[in-house]
């Protein structure tokens, strides 16, 4: 049956250690989702809906979100871990894990779920195996990745990425299952990438289960990517056709709030341009024979946050949920179908919350968890790009960094060169909004959006940007953009959504040196003839508060010490001394 040596061996020590009562090995069938799905209903983890073959999920309230407290990146080195990661000796948390695993599949059945990241045949693509105790798990992996058959085919006798979780409630002879069985007393999501493997215990939800998205495909991979020549990242994908029907190809990232499903999925407001997604989270980056750097989407799902998704901010977003697909943690309607807060503007009359109470317009409890989630296939997503199936991926002509900032930060800017704009995805951050625990509106360093998600020092990291700048390369221009800049009465200044596509046309442009642009301390401005309206404040350049953004980023900074790379610490100073001499 299994032919792969490496995995008959780990599966045998996993069945001895874990002693589940029954193990799947799982491949990727409809029948088999099928029957995965019909089992979720009759244990009352999912409600089925209305909309075709989809499913309603509501999680324990203390299950809810990725766990960063519990996160660890366990390498043998505990500064190449840096000071962005929570630390233990691999070999220690192995044998704390070993004991959190004996046993706790008692009462359960293995599932055994090879997959495959990236288009498959591609060299770019990666191949794991997960195994858990939920079934819920299963349905969603089939969402976001490929899985079972080819994926295991595929794989050869090749070794491969070991991903172990359970949600560490063994069940005793006659017990009956909860609908969200977990253990957040005990929830730990341990990575440790020199040996390729993740042990997640405790947690059934998102990112802490689906053990293929932030995981692998962000936090192991950004530790093989470095050793491999390639570069694991948190970005959207999306390509633009102009209306003379020219392409190009752009890759982003933002911070968590920021709206980057919004943009890989965005409705343009300009005649004649058009936005495809290739991806909206995801981008895992190498470099072509051309010198030119390519993209390509490992995943084949969404996992977005359903509240806020609607259709004036994201209808493409929503024609991709329209069928097979799941939601958890989001309201119940008396229909059979679904709602969260600011899918309509008229909420329904009653709804079950995903808590599972009456709720009514006037509840004072939201009817959703701002955390719900839909998982939706990729394939249906309307503007999908032809181009995500190329096995070579797409190449980038641009990165755009960004964040939620009220004051300091230009809607949009270009850096000069690469360490300019390495330099600027270092010093992003991004204002709190009430999903995040801490204080709304309170600033937050997240460099290259990666702060939960890289797997190895941060330092190391900026350092391994600078080093893709090579003679023979030809460099993706590098962007900054803010879309949220407020007035002094705080109103946004820029209307954002489709008409972010103006932006997107200047970086086009400017890609081709078709648009024109005033160099300054800060980067590359468009000029006031490219945007007459609201210019001064759109593009302002205020000493003060740049001099508190400086001094914000210096003390940043100061904590990666002798791993912070010197060309950063460079940049840093001449932007100082430049707004120094303005003031
Ligand atoms: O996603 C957003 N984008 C990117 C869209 C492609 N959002 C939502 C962020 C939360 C996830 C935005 N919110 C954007 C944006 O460009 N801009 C804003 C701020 C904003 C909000 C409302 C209006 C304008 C700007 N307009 C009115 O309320 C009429
Ligand atoms: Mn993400």
């Amino acid at each position: 049956m299994v032919q792969n040596e490496h995995l008959s061996k780990w599966l045998e020590e996993m069945k001895a250690l874990c002693e589940p009562d029954a193990v799947h090995i799982v491949t990727g069938s409809e029948e088999e989702n099928k029957e995965l799905c019909q089992k979720l209903v009759d244990g009352g983890t999912f409600t089925r809906l209305k909309r075709e073959n989809s499913f309603l999920a509501c999680s324990n309230p203390e299950d809810v979100a990725r766990v960063e407290g519990r996160t660890f990146i366990c390498i043998k080195e505990e500064k190449d871990a840096g000071p962005n990661n929570n630390w233990a000796d691999p070999d220690e948390m192995r044998e704390k894990m070993r004991g959190f695993f004996k046993g706790c599949m008692r009462g359960r059945t293995m599932y055994v779920i090879p997959f495959c990241m990236g288009p498959l045949g591609s060299p770019w693509s990666r191949m794991a195996v997960e195994i858990t105790d939920s079934a819920y798990v299963v349905v969603n992996m089939r969402i976001m990745t490929q899985i079972g058959d080819k994926p295991l085919e595929a794989m050869g006798n090749q070794d491969f990425v070991k991903c172990v979780h359970s949600v560490g409630v063994p069940l005793e002879q006659g017990q009956k299952d909860v609908s969200w069985p977990c253990n957040p007393e005990k929830t730990h999501i341990v990575h440790m990438p020199e040996t390729r493997e993740i042990w997640s215990f405790g947690s059934g939800y998102g990112g802490n289960a689906i053990l293929n998205k932030k995981c692998f495909a962000l936090r192991l991979a950004s530790f093989m990517g470095r050793s491999e020549g390639w570069m694991a990242e948190h970005m959207l994908i999306i390509g633009i056709t102009n209306p003379e029907g020219e392409k190009k190809y752009f890759a982003a990232s933002f911070p968590s709030a920021c709206g980057k499903t919004n943009l890989a999925m965005l409705q343009p407001t300009l005649p004649g341009w058009k936005v495809e997604c290739v991806g909206d989270d995801i981008a895992w980056l190498h470099w072509g024979k051309d010198g030119r750097m390519y993209a390509i989407n490992p995943e084949a799902g969404f996992f977005g946050v359903a509240p806020g998704t609607s259709d004036e901010t994201n209808p493409h977003a929503l024609a991709s949920l329209a069928k097979n697909s799941i939601f958890t943690n989001v309201a119940l309607t008396d229909e059979g179908d679904i709602w969260w807060e600011g899918m309509t503007k008229e909420p329904p009359k009653h709804l079950i919350s995903w808590k599972g109470k009456d709720w009514t317009p006037e509840s004072e409890e939201k009817s959703s968890h701002p955390n719900a989630r839909f998982t939706a296939p990729l394939s249906q997503c309307p503007v999908l790009d032809k181009a995500y199936y190329e096995l070579e991926g797409v190449p980038l002509s641009g990165i755009i960094f960004g964040g939620r900032r009220s004051d300091t930060v230009p809607v949009m800017r270009e850096a000069l060169n690469w360490q300019q704009g390495t330099f600027m995805g270092a010093a992003m951050s991004s204002e709190m909004t009430a999903a995040a625990k801490g204080t709304v509106g309170k600033l937050r360093h997240d460099p290259f959006a990666m702060l939960p998600f890289c797997g190895y020092n941060m330092g190391d990291y900026f350092a391994y940007w600078l080093q893709q700048e090579q003679p023979d390369r030809k460099m993706p221009a590098i962007f900054y953009v803010n879309w949220f800049l407020k007035d002094e009465n705080g109103k946004f200044i820029w209307p954002g959504f489709g008409d972010n596509i103006r932006a997107l046309k200047w970086m086009f442009e400017r890609v081709d040196n078709k648009a024109d642009a005033i160099e300054t301390e800060i980067g590359f401005l468009p000029t006031k003839e490219t945007f007459p309206e609201h210019y001064e404040q759109l593009f302002a350049r205020d000493p003060d508060l740049w001099k508190k953004e400086v001094e914000g980023l210096e003390e940043y900074f100061a904590q990666f010490g002798d791993a912070m790379p010197e060309k950063l610490k460079e940049e840093l100073a001449t932007l100082k001394q430049s707004i120094f001499s303005k003031k």
